[in-house]
């Protein structure tokens, strides 16, 4: 069901609420639309809109009702009333597929989280609604107590829910910490793009991958090497959808942390979906909603073994003249991708060569802390008013934003140089 688009966007739209629907266990069996410039507050649909969807239910013996939008708490429970069976829209099919597919402890909670806020605004608005039927002084019935009953204990148990997830933030934000002298990527994109295939591509691991919506939800880190000791980490995350619901985005923070955190992003396209310029819209927006939209990105087009015309890969390198063309699952260009991936990495980077005194080893160890060390040796140094003097002397390569800090601490030791130029 999906009232209100351009006639092109129609099919394309269902299609996805479809696929949508069979990854939550459900068997499509009919379909209806609406071209209606005023939404009905009762039944968002029209009233003989209404009679036409009842027919089709009949019909087709259909158990549940799906809107490719989201309803008000009202709206449901009028069509529901109407039609006599179960309706979801698009946020609660959304919320179900989570639920059904979160795997970890972190995803779990995270999608908890996200259904009972959901559930609290459905209570909330109905009660308001109760009360506003009831009306005047003296009505509260057990209805009501029943409902702020309910919504003190989601309260409780939300706030249970967010505790654990501050904890996790924490422990990751550690995990960061102690990884900062390896440079982070992460990977994003539309939902079966194939992010997790390139993972496993990448790195020669075995991380679930299917076709199917939603196959990840949390992230998932490995070594990936560039050039022969060259090495990155590579993060796959959950992918993103039109219209993911907000709150759900939200509840996602701990596992879109790692998003925000990392080096570069590899924005990942599914090259052979007819809508891919829309899905990269819709990455960008999401990515701009949790605060990652200044990322250096490189753009990714996936799936070229199943493009059906030769000429395509070049329309894609006309379009988006700095996209990369792989097959993740074939591994073409991957050698291409290691390669934009290193550069693109070095020009977010400064390199610097710093002269420690030896007695000042907490420094070495800190610059070990915020930079990748490229290569240390001692030699004698002089300068800052001493004679000779041993000094650790160190290459290293530290993000640009990182560059700033580190460049003051090592403001004291400007004045050495070695005492012997090579
Ligand atoms: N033909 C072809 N299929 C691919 C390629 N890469 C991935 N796929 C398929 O696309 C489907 C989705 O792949 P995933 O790696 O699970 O996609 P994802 O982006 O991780 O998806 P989510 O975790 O759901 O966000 C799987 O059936 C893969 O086999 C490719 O290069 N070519
Ligand atoms: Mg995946």
């Amino acid at each position: 069901m999906h009232p209100r688009a351009g006639a092109t966007d129609l099919e394309d739209s269902l299609d996805e609420l479809a696929l949508l629907t069979s990854t939550a266990g459900a068997h499509v069996v009919g379909r209806l639309t609406q071209a209606r410039a005023r939404l009905s507050p009762a039944t968002y649909i029209g009233s003989g809109k209404v009679e036409e969807l009842c027919r089709l239910a009949a019909d087709t013996r259909a158990d549940m009702v799906v809107f490719d939008d989201d309803l008000s708490p009202v709206q449901i429970r009028n069509l529901e009333r109407a039609i006599g069976c179960k309706l979801l829209d698009r946020s609660a099919l959304i919320l179900d597929i989570f639920a059904r597919r979160a795997q970890t402890a972190v995803a779990k909670t995270q999608v908890e989280l996200a259904q009972l806020d959901y559930l609290q605004t459905r209570l909330t608005r109905q009660w308001t609604h109760l009360s506003r039927q009831q009306g005047g002084i003296g009505t509260r019935g057990p209805g009501e107590t029943q409902i702020e009953t309910d919504r003190r204990l989601i309260g409780q148990r939300m706030a249970t829910l967010r505790k654990r997830l501050m904890r996790v933030d924490r422990q990751r934000a550690t995990q960061r910490q102690s990884r900062r002298q390896h440079r982070t990527v992460s990977l994003v994109g539309y939902t079966n793009a194939g992010k997790s295939t390139l993972l496993n591509s990448l790195a020669g691991c075995n991380v679930l991958a299917e076709d199917r919506l939603f196959a990840t939800l949390d992230s998932t880190t490995r070594q990936v090497m560039l050039a022969p000791g060259d090495a990155v980490l590579l993060s796959d995350t959950v992918g993103f959808i039109r219209k993911l619901p907000h709150k759900l985005i939200e509840s996602f923070k701990s596992t879109l942390d790692e998003v925000r955190a990392s080096d570069l992003l590899l924005h990942i396209v599914s090259a052979v979906h007819s809508r891919y310029e829309d899905h990269i819209q819709v990455v960008r927006a999401t990515l701009e909603e949790i605060g990652a939209a200044d990322k250096p990105m490189l753009l990714v087009f996936n799936k070229m073994d199943a493009l059906r015309y030769p000429d395509q890969v070049e329309a894609l390198k006309a379009a988006h003249p700095e996209c990369v063309v792989i097959s993740a699952l074939e591994g073409t260009g991957l050698g291409t991708l290691r390669a934009r991936i290193a550069s693109a990495l070095r020009s977010g980077e400064v390199e610097g060569i710093a002269y420690i005194p030896v007695s000042d080893g907490q420094v070495v160890a800190r610059i070990y802390r915020t930079a990748s060390v490229l290569a240390q040796d001692h030699i004698y140094a002089r300068g800052n008013g001493r004679d000779l003097q041993m000094v650790t002397r160190i290459r290293f390569r530290v993000p640009r934003r990182d560059a700033d800090a580190l460049l003051a601490m090592l403001a004291p030791y400007r004045g050495l140089e070695p005492a012997v130029q090579e």
